[in-house]
Parts: C-alpha cells; sequence; structure tokens
C-alpha cells in the first residue's frame, strides 16, 4: 500500500471486542470466590485455549458457535488445574463473559472516536448475542453502529473471510476501513486480508514475528483519536 494510501483518513473503524474494547482477562475476580489460589492462572489459560480451539475449528472446517467455544475452554482450564466447581458456579463464571470491564482508556477514546465523523463498528468472533450483552453492560452500545460478528460466515478470525465479510457488511473497500485490535493474530490477519489495522498495545508487549509490524501502534484509543485527528 503507498503511502499516501496508509496515511489517508479511514472511513470505518472496526473495533475487536475481547481484549480491545473489554477485559477477558477480568474473569477471574468471579473465579477467585471459587479458586481464590488460582483464578488468574485459570482465567490465563482459559482464554489461551478459547482462541487456540478457535483457530483449531477453523483450520478443520467446522464451525460452534464462539459461547460453546468459550464453555470448552473453561471446562479445560478448570481440570488442567484441578478446581472442581459445581455446575451453577461454572454458569455464573461463564456468565462473566456478559459482564466485563472496558479499559480505562475505552469510554474516553470512543468518546474522541466518535468526533471525528467516522462510521464505527464492533467485529468480533462473538456471537450476536453475547456480542449484545457484553455492550450494553459496558455502556458501549451507543457508539457503534453496526455489531458484526464472524458468525455470519462460521469462521473465525484470523480467516481472510471474516475481513471480507467485514468490509461487505460496510460496504467498503479495505482501503476505507481501519480494525482496531489489541490481538496481534486479529492484526496481522487483517493486513493479510488487505485491511489496515491499528495494534492497540496497551500493555508494550511483543509483537509476533510472522509478519510485519503494523503501521499504526498505539497505547490506547485515546492515542488512536490523536493519530486520526492529524490525518
Ligand atoms: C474478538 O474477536 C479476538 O476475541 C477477539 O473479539
Amino acid at each position: 500500500m503507498n503511502d499516501a494510501a496508509a496515511n489517508a483518513r479511514p472511513a470505518v473503524l472496526a473495533f475487536d471486542v475481547y481484549g480491545t474494547l473489554v477485559d477477558p482477562l477480568r474473569v477471574w475476580t468471579r473465579l477467585q470466590e471459587y479458586a481464590p489460589d488460582r483464578a488468574l492462572k485459570i482465567s490465563e489459560l482459559w482464554r489461551q485455549k478459547q482462541l487456540e480451539y478457535s483457530f483449531r475449528l477453523t483450520v478443520m472446517e467446522q464451525y460452534q458457535e464462539f459461547e460453546w467455544v468459550t464453555a470448552r475452554a473453561l471446562e479445560y482450564a478448570l481440570a488442567a488445574t484441578d478446581t472442581a466447581l459445581g455446575a451453577t458456579q461454572v454458569a455464573a463464571v461463564l456468565a462473566q463473559y456478559d459482564d466485563l470491564e472496558p479499559f480505562p482508556d475505552v469510554v474516553p477514546g470512543l468518546q474522541a472516536l466518535s468526533g471525528l465523523g467516522l462510521q464505527m463498528v464492533v467485529f468480533s468472533n462473538g456471537s450476536p448475542r453475547m456480542l449484545n450483552a457484553v455492550l450494553a453492560s459496558s455502556g458501549l452500545t451507543g457508539y457503534f453502529a453496526e455489531v458484526v460478528s464472524v458468525h455470519d460466515v462460521r469462521e473465525f478470525k484470523p480467516s481472510p473471510r471474516v475481513y471480507r465479510h467485514l468490509l461487505s457488511r460496510v460496504g467498503r473497500s479495505g482501503r476505507e476501513v481501519l480494525l482496531v485490535s489489541s490481538n496481534p493474530f486479529d492484526v496481522i490477519g487483517s493486513q493479510a486480508a488487505g485491511v489496515p489495522a491499528a495494534w492497540v498495545n496497551r500493555s508494550g508487549g511483543q509483537f509476533d514475528p510472522i509478519a510485519a509490524p503494523p503501521r499504526r501502534v498505539v497505547r490506547s484509543l485515546g492515542k488512536l483519536a490523536e493519530y486520526l485527528t492529524g490525518r
């Protein structure tokens, strides 16, 4: 992509959800009630397996809703840490996925971004039910014109089909859209499918060395607003 196109202001911002707008690791607070000594380990293993299962299902050309994938990953994480929870407790932990905290920079950042006159949509592995629930409970619904779930095409990120589906849903070419995600696999998948991406690297963590780093790396949504205001 030439520099002019790379620096042009996008018409649409497409926001990843889990890990970008809301913090899935916050489920450890509910796990702490039931397994205080290993809550964080369970939640990290849970997230890791949730994404691994989504990749493996897609490579096998199979599909299950992200809700099912999330439940199976929790089962694995509990068994792997010898944590026996009752059915009611498991249901309470899973319900936490519908009620995740937005990262501290998200509301002020979305407020700043919504002043730029760009279309803002959500684009996520989550099922439509999950996404509507977590956006409502976190108070974020009103910032977005559309909620685009990969469920429509029965494949998960980073399959190129899901990014092409995003473009067809918003009626734009790749050059007119900017994916906003904290997940390097999502950023790499999006760029490989021809949709530029901004990496929200809140933690200062490492990017995966299987692709060139993204041109746009920001530490918060507020910094993304500053970056785009200058375009
Ligand atoms: C999402 O699609 C990748 O979990 C992340 O929201």
